[in-house]
């Protein structure tokens, strides 16, 4: 590595949690080469190009900061546990993501969960994406600046080339640690995270990023953001209402726990998202 302001720092799957950690403390992401396999990727795709094909681009909501934000032409797709069995059986289970999540959350925070899993799919002529840090959804945060916990994690795994022209991400390294979160710098400042499909950008929530401008005529540029909160936080997408108990039945305890059919235990609480002050998964009979 000779500069952070030219590259984001790039490791194998293989590499210890904890010295990826060490990276995402110092530099605020990393690439992660290899966290889904080329043949992962391609059947994760083929399960989900019909859904794609038929979603809109563009946002649902009236807001026009928000339609910035979701992009004109992007299309995003979401509740992958039903639309896709490798989401459900393999990327949710991913033991690299769990062991990360373990070792950043657990000390701090005593459990986390899964906020959402979307696919970002951005069309030829979109526009780059506003500059956000993604704790931003949970806005008392930003006052906290960098000693706040860290209260979200992102894995925007490539399911696509990323490149400069089709839109790969942009990153500000080293904006987890400036002072003033209200501050998200400018286009200028970042860098695109170039990846191949199945490598992860793996960003801490206080690291100033956005989707790039996808200046081609032709390329589609695909990932899934697959993020987590500690389990104190509500989450993007409402799981409970979307999975049946009986598929959640059949998900490894861990899954359960991250998709909110078990109760959250947060430092310092005596339980929450329980039934009758009770194990919300001994009432589901999990
Ligand atoms: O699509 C991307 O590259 C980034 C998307 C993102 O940061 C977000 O939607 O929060
Ligand atoms: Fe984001």
């Amino acid at each position: 590595m000779t500069s952070l302001d030219t590259a984001i720092q790039r490791v194998p799957s293989t590499t210890p949690a904890a010295d990826i950690l060490a990276i995402v403390a110092r530099d605020g992401g990393v690439v992660i080469e290899g966290l889904l396999s080329p043949e992962q990727v391609s059947r994760f795709n083929a399960e989900i190009d019909p859904s794609v094909a038929a979603l809109a681009p563009g946002s649902t909501h009236e807001n026009e900061i928000v339609q910035e934000f979701h992009g004109v032409n992007t299309k995003r797709l979401t509740n992958l546990v039903n639309r896709s069995d490798v989401f459900r059986d393999e990327i949710i289970d991913l033991d690299l993501v769990h062991e990360l999540c373990d070792a950043r959350f657990l000390e701090e925070s005593g459990t986390y969960w899964m906020t959402t899993a979307q696919v970002i799919e951005i069309g030829p002529g979109n526009r780059a994406q506003m500059l956000h840090r993604d704790l931003e959804n949970w806005y008392p945060f930003v006052g906290m600046g960098p000693a706040g916990p860290e209260i979200t994690l992102n894995f925007l795994i490539a399911l696509t080339d990323f490149t400069e022209e089709n839109g790969a991400t942009r990153v500000i390294p080293g904006s987890h640690l400036w002072s003033d979160f209200e501050d998200r710098g400018s286009p200028e400042q970042t860098i695109p995270a170039t990846m191949k499909p199945g490598d992860a950008l793996f960003i801490s929530g206080k690291t100033v990023h956005g989707g790039g401008a996808n200046v081609t005529a032709d390329q589609y540029r695909r990932a899934v953001s697959f993020a987590f909160n500690p389990g104190y936080l509500v989450g993007e997408e409402a799981y409970p209402f979307l999975v049946s108990r009986d598929v959640a039945a059949s998900l490894p305890e861990r899954v359960q726990r991250i998709l909110g059919f078990r109760s959250q235990y947060p430092l310092g609480s005596p339980g929450l998202w329980q039934v009758d002050y009770a194990e919300l998964a001994d009432y589901l009979g999990l």
